[in-house]
């Protein structure tokens, strides 16, 4: 008996071993080429009233392949920069891509990716300086219109499951600062909160998090990725370093690169397999290309 107990633990053990050697890392080759043979998704524009700005405001929302009205799905946002709007994924990302590939290689739950304008003002498009004080604001009254016009919005027009632990936010840049800002800001509403080379508008880490043990106790996960040539890794550092100080199990995601897509694409393609799956906290530490072994002071 005692031999049979050895042996099975001792496979046991190998299986571990080898489940942890597959950890993928990043993207391979091809996972945002388009492939032909597989199922796509579909891309619909919708069109919401807005209370919070006053004006009808556009989104795209992404269905993986076999969306049926008569399933329930969760919810991704995925949000912009500042240089962008709806269409910013789209153009530069193309999510549909590579959420498409994944799907067909089974290593997403199926899911609603909605791509709001993050930038709540009448005039919402990325046009003249988009660094004008009032734009700029416009990133953080969508706060409002995400969680008061939006989300509404999608939950009576898509068939979607509603909780938070079926909803998830996550964004690249600006829309990195804002999907930690409302994330974390809103516990009760998102369990999974991503940020790509989050920007400046990202708040202070004692103000995102003030509450580590509640924060601990609801997130599902926490994403922060960067290119380790981005100008604004600090933003990421800092946080990070706060919730490695708190004991907030995060992934904290470095990889060659700089402000653009390609770290977006990653983020992404990463991010997704994730998603409102159940998530072995322990083996988060392993995700990260590069050394982000921060030393806690
Ligand atoms: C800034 C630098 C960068 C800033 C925003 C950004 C509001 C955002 C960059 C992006 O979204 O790509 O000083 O201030």
């Amino acid at each position: 008996m005692k031999k049979i107990i050895a042996t099975a633990s001792m496979l046991f053990m190998c299986n571990l071993i080898v489940v942890a050697q597959k950890i993928e890392k990043e993207g391979p080759k091809g996972f945002d080429q388009e492939r032909t043979a597989i199922a796509h998704g579909k891309i619909d524009t919708i069109s919401y009233d807005s209370k919070t700005v006053g004006t009808t405001r556009k989104a795209l929302v992404y269905t993986t392949p076999g969306f049926s009205k008569s399933n329930k799905y969760p919810v991704l946002y995925l949000l912009h920069g500042i240089g962008g709007d709806e269409k910013e994924w789209l153009k530069g990302g193309s999510p549909q891509v590579i959420l498409d590939n994944l799907y067909a290689e089974g290593k997403i739950k199926p899911m609603i990716v909605v791509m709001p304008n993050g930038r709540a003002i009448k005039d919402d498009r990325a046009t003249g300086n988009i660094m004008a004080p009032d734009k700029v604001q416009g990133f953080t009254t969508f706060e409002r219109d995400l969680l008061d016009d939006l989300i509404p919005f999608i939950e009576k027009t898509y068939p979607t499951l509603t909780d938070r632990e079926n909803r998830a936010i996550a964004g690249l840049s600006m829309g990195g600062g804002q999907s930690l800002n409302f994330g974390l800001g809103n516990l009760d509403k998102f369990a999974w909160v991503g940020g790509f080379s989050s920007a400046p508008n990202t708040k202070l880490p004692e103000v995102l998090v003030p509450n580590p043990e509640e924060a601990k106790k609801q997130l599902k996960l926490l994403w922060i990725s960067c290119g380790d040539a981005d100008g604004l890794l600090n933003f990421s550092k800092r946080t990070h370093d706060y919730l490695l100080q708190n004991n907030v199990p995060h992934v904290y995601y470095l990889e060659p690169g700089g402000h653009d897509f390609k770290v977006w694409k990653n983020g992404l393609y990463m991010l997704s397999q994730f998603l409102f799956k159940p998530v072995d906290v322990s083996s988060l530490n392993k995700y990260t290309i590069l050394d982000n072994t921060s030393k806690v002071e």
